[in-house]
């Protein structure tokens, strides 16, 4: 849920915006778990929509760095879509709105960060993908923009939120959240914990791997499916949620995709018995994305793709339990249990994903020859 703001403050802020025209109407939009994100109507036809957006700044300890990151990664990619003559650049990247004053965020009297974007008309989104039409085009979408930005240039982005995908940092959070039992859930959380410990070896050296092995690019980290915008004949048109961009390896852009677009159930299923890895949508996910990065990624990159899905898997897992032990302090919720069920529907798709994995190998292997 988003934090309530009364339309009246709403508009208001948008009112400092640089936009075209006059505003109807705000609301609440979308389902994203720590931002709150309100969609602003135009008064008349012609005129756009925007998306308003309150950054969560006890999460981005760092919102002006985060906004640069996001406007340089997206003057990138218009340039080269500009080179390239792709026609409605402003549907196939996501187009931040300064303010009157020529700043590319506001930051209020209570000390909140507000960004606003241009709304791209007639886009959908999927929280969950069945057919493989669908989830081809979710790959070709997060490789198309791993691929734009192979050659960025200048100074490093910053660390939106240091060691994100760090296995780990986030077992010693695991560790203190257990150690400390904030909120009394330890008991009722038994059956989780050990399962996670029992992964624990294998995720750190997966992790270790990537560190010493693997270049880090610049990648989105939060390729959740529903960060794909579509068209409305489910072509994709970009992607979305720019907070995460920064550097990082390619296989957590990949696993987080698969996590979210192959499950046969939801992400907080309350059923784990409906959580399983699509093993369809997997592979035309992989066949989009592999068509975009294969020519980028060296040999051992693509190796380091099958076993993403299990680290992003899991690591979502842990962090939604980690969550859970401290009492809920991150992630919105909407009941007592959301998290605890949230983390078991993940460590289920975690063992669904260890039990095809030699499928997936294989199909990396073949889809990554051109
Ligand atoms: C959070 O708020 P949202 O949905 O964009 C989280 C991601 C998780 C996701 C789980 C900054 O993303 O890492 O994958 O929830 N983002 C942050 O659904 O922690
Ligand atoms: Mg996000």
């Amino acid at each position: 849920m988003n934090r309530h703001y009364p339309a009246e403050v709403l508009m208001e802020i948008f009112g400092r915006f640089r936009t075209a025209g006059s505003a109807a109407g705000v609301e609440p939009f979308g389902g994203g778990h720590i931002n709150d994100t309100f969609r602003v109507r135009h008064a008349l036809p012609g005129q756009p929509d925007y998306l308003l957006q309150r950054k969560n700044h006890q999460v981005f300890r760092d919102v002006p760095g985060m906004v640069d990151n996001i406007r340089r990664v997206t003057a990138h990619i218009q340039a080269k879509l500009a080179e390239q003559g792709v026609p409605d650049p402003d549907r196939r990247v996501l187009r931040l709105v300064p303010l009157l004053s020529g700043d590319w965020f506001l930051q209020d009297e209570q000390g909140n960060y507000w960004t606003l974007f241009l709304y791209i008309p007639g886009s959908r989104s999927y929280t969950h993908i069945e057919r493989r039409g669908l989830a081809l085009e979710g790959g070709l979408a997060f490789g198309r923009f791993q691929n734009q930005l192979a050659d960025f240039q200048g100074p490093p982005l910053i660390e939106t939120i240091p060691d994100f995908h760090h296995m780990g940092m986030r077992f010693d959070r695991f560790r203190a959240a257990l150690q400390a039992d904030a909120a009394g859930r330890v008991p009722q959380a038994e059956a989780e914990i050990g399962a996670a410990m029992a992964w624990e070896d294998r995720m750190l050296q997966y992790h270790d791997f990537l560190t010493r092995e693997l270049p880090r690019r610049i990648t989105h980290n939060d390729t959740k499916i529903d960060n794909v915008l579509f068209d409305s004949e489910d072509h994709a048109l970009c992607v979305i949620d720019l907070d995460t961009v920064m550097p990082g390896y390619t296989a957590f852009d990949f696993g987080d995709s698969i996590r979210t677009a192959a499950n046969t159930g939801r992400e907080d299923d309350p059923d784990p018995g409906a959580v399983r890895l699509n093993y369809e949508v997997f592979e035309a996910y992989a066949s989009g994305f592999l068509a975009e990065t294969r020519e980028v990624l060296s040999r051992e990159e693509l190796d380091s793709l099958p076993f993403s899905c299990l680290y992003m898997t899991f690591i979502m897992g842990l962090r939604f339990l980690t969550d859970y032990l401290m009492g809920d302090v991150y992630y919105k919720v909407q009941h007592q249990e959301h998290n605890i069920a949230r983390c078991r529907a993940q460590l289920r798709l975690v063992e669904s994903m260890e039990d095809r994995l030699g499928d997936m190998e294989k199909a990396v292997r073949r889809l990554s020859r051109p």
